[in-house]
């Protein structure tokens, strides 16, 4: 019995390509340099073949002229270049599949991308019989891990650590499979701590950790994955018996020269921080009077010395909001905070920016600071811990969420907005990419500003249960978000496909059959919780579960504003003025109660049960609607699953058996209680006279 499932690295047994003979002789070829990578691609290759095509293959490397000697045992490249150039190609030539690329993690993606073909058992021949030729979408793709050293995982649903017990850090065999299982669909960079950085975790940086994390540092950079670790942004109090962590204060600049040259010599491969401040109880620059900027150089000229990254999280807001002021909006925190200083900071900052202004709902717009910031390194964090979306019970496939987000234009680049004085300094070669690259995608691939730093990172959905993610199918969002952060021109549905193949069943019913499953359930999801973009009627604290006044009176300014006449939070210039904070027209748009898309309609207007929306329904009969139907659709989906008994490995079957089991009663709670809620409140009979409570 394994102790864990191997998810899309299992390699079993497959029947196309058995008789392919590119697949015996692969050529490695480039200027890489032979070192642990290579030797570790070299393993995956022989270990993927062996197990699917009991094929064992001659690697020839030609690497510029100078052969480099089979599984080559060099050290790391443990130099400090945050980012490689990960291009590779994969071509044929004179009977022989060769991978070429510059850097030996090209070499490692080339790898992963036959394995992936076989595993697909899609032709070997025909998928390379033109050079393929694959460029990262983004630079960094990262996964953040909100994991405390005692063990708990923050937001986690998968059950425990697998980085940490007893606040000891475990290096195992897991280890290494996790390296590899990120490593093939293209994750390039992890943070191994919650972002909450307190107790143990604060001693990160001593010397109580050195080693292990050393060691951590070593087995991932066999894969191309650089090691980031969550900063206590008051370190000099906590750890360092100083009184203060104004970032001004010529003590504390001094001590962190001392503390992050102990670090990084201590941690070869670490390649930079993430940072939680001023946020939920955090400390940060404002205690001192300083701005984010303040707080971010400081750190990140330091850190620059040792060729270095400081990533600085955006998630700064009042989480002490009286719930009787109407005129403060959390929405409006993100850009209030970080606007005025675009430019300000040094060019190794980059701004960690949430999807949507408020957190991770099932709906939310996207964050105006895409594409209000033109002149400051930008990346995307998105959430596949379901933290708001099911919590790895109710089925929730994240991608079209996430293509939704990447597709989003920001009309940042439009003419109109181009009498910026000093335009032409944007970007690091000077450039401005006028066009339409304002895409989200655009912006966050570094295409759009030409910015050096930049990508995508997701808050984890792993832990320790045996398969990685509590439910099998939340693997979908995992590897998905992986593969989507490599290329983010791939559909949802290539993807899940992909997903399905490698990890579930290559039988073409049984994969149809899942993808008919996870393709709507984002939509089935949104459609029985929280109504037209409004949000929060969540259990307060979990999270999970229906309670429509869950955070209507509290503090953290999230709140429904409901009464008998009508919903939704008004945030047009006649309210909080938070859709003008987008550039037009996109201002213009959802500023219009009649313009704005009905999906995040309540997030922007306070409306009348009875206004009719785009979909000719009104508000209230949307409500119901959409309740009863999402409650309807779960159950066939549920309904779906249970085909395939006879179908799928009984332990995948039963997990997600399960979970549909929960999901259904958790449904049927929040159609039942947001219907009851509306009708009781607004006096309204549904139209098609349903039972209601
Ligand atoms: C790590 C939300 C979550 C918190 C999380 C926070 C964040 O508020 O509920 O658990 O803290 O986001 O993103 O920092």
């Amino acid at each position: 019995m394994e102790k864990y499932a191997k998810l899309w690295l299992k390699y079993s047994p497959k029947k196309n390509n058995k008789e392919c003979g590119l697949l015996k002789n692969i050529v490695f070829s480039g200027s890489y340099t032979g070192d642990k990578i290579i030797e570790n691609a070299k393993k995956e290759l022989c270990l993927g073949l062996k197990g699917m095509l009991d094929i064992t293959p001659v690697i020839t490397e030609k690497t510029s002229g100078t052969a480099c000697n089979e599984g080559a045992k060099g050290t790391l490249s443990s130099g400090k270049a945050i980012l490689d150039n990960e291009e590779y190609t994969v071509s044929i030539k004179d009977e022989q599949l060769v991978i070429a690329s510059g850097s030996s993690t090209g070499i490692l993606y080339g790898v992963f991308d036959i394995l992936r073909t076989v595993a697909c058992e899609k032709d070997v021949a025909e998928a390379y019989s033109c050079m393929k030729k694959v460029r990262p979408s983004n630079p960094l793709r990262m996964l953040n891990h909100w994991d405390n050293m005692d063990g708990s995982i923050e937001r986690g649903y998968s059950g425990r650590s697998f980085f940490y017990e007893n606040n000891e850090i475990i290096i195992n065999e897991r280890t290494v499979d996790y390296a590899r299982l990120i490593a093939s669909v293209g994750i390039n960079a992890v943070v191994i701590n919650n972002v909450n950085v307190k107790q143990a975790a604060s001693y990160m940086i001593t010397d109580r950790y050195f080693e292990k994390l050393a060691e951590l540092g070593e087995i991932f950079a066999g894969y191309g994955i650089g090691l980031y670790l969550s900063l206590n942004y008051a370190s000099t109090i906590e750890i360092g018996g100083m009184e203060s962590a104004d970032p001004l204060d010529e003590d504390v600049k001094v001590w962190w020269k001392e503390k992050m040259a102990e670090v990084f010599k201590k941690i070869p491969t670490l390649k930079g921080f993430l940072v939680k401040a001023d946020s939920e109880g955090r400390p940060g620059p404002f205690t001192y009077g300083r701005t984010q900027a303040d707080g971010a150089n400081m750190l990140a000229d330091i850190a620059k010395e040792h060729g270095a990254i400081i990533i600085w999280r955006c998630f700064v807001y009042n989480c002490r909001q009286d719930w009787r002021d109407k005129k403060t909006d959390r929405a409006r925190a993100g850009y209030d905070n970080f606007m005025p200083m675009d430019g300000d900071y040094h060019d190794n900052v980059i701004l960690q920016i949430k999807n949507g202004p408020m957190d991770f709902q099932i709906r939310e717009p996207i964050s105006p600071l895409f594409g209000g910031l033109r002149k400051t390194n930008q990346m995307l964090e998105v959430q596949i811990a379901q933290e708001y979306t099911g919590q790895q019970i109710d089925l929730c496939y994240l991608i079209p969420m996430f293509k939704e987000i990447l597709e989003f234009r920001t009309y940042c680049t439009d003419e109109k907005d181009k009498n910026w004085s000093d335009i032409e300094d944007i970007g690091n070669d000077g450039s401005y990419n006028a066009g339409n690259s304002d895409t989200v995608a655009d912006i966050i691939s570094g295409r759009t500003f030409g910015s050096r730093y930049s990508g995508i990172a997701a808050v984890t959905n792993t832990g320790n249960d045996f398969n990685w993610t509590g439910d099998y199918l939340a693997g979908a969002n995992l590897f998905g978000f992986g593969r989507l952060a490599f290329d983010t021109g791939l559909t949802s549905g290539e993807i899940a496909e992909e997903f399905i193949r490698m990890t579930i069943s290559g039988d073409d019913d049984t994969v149809d059959t899942i993808k008919g499953i996870l393709l709507p359930s984002r939509a089935i999801y949104e459609k029985y919780t929280c109504p037209l973009g409004i949000g929060w009627m969540v259990k307060p604290n979990t999270h999970y579960g229906c309670s429509v006044d869950g955070y209507e009176y509290d503090r953290w300014g999230t709140y429904h504003r409901a009464d008998h006449l009508g919903l939704g939070v008004d945030r047009t210039d006649k309210g909080t003025g938070y859709a003008l904070q987008y550039n037009e027209p996109n201002a213009s748009i959802y500023n219009s109660a009649e313009k704005c898309p009905d999906e995040l309609v309540l997030f922007f207007h306070h409306l009348p049960y009875t206004h009719v929306l785009h979909s000719g329904k009104t508000v209230i009969q949307h409500i119901y609607d959409s309740h009863f139907e999402g409650y309807e659709e779960a159950k066939q989906l549920a309904a779906k699953w249970e085909t395939l008994k006879d179908k799928v490995d009984p332990e995948i079957f039963n997990n997600v058996s399960e979970r549909f089991t929960r999901q259904l009663y958790n449904a049927r709670e929040w159609c039942d209680q947001v219907n009851t809620y509306f009708h009781r409140i607004s006096g309204i009979e549904d139209a098609k006279g349903r039972e209601i409570y």
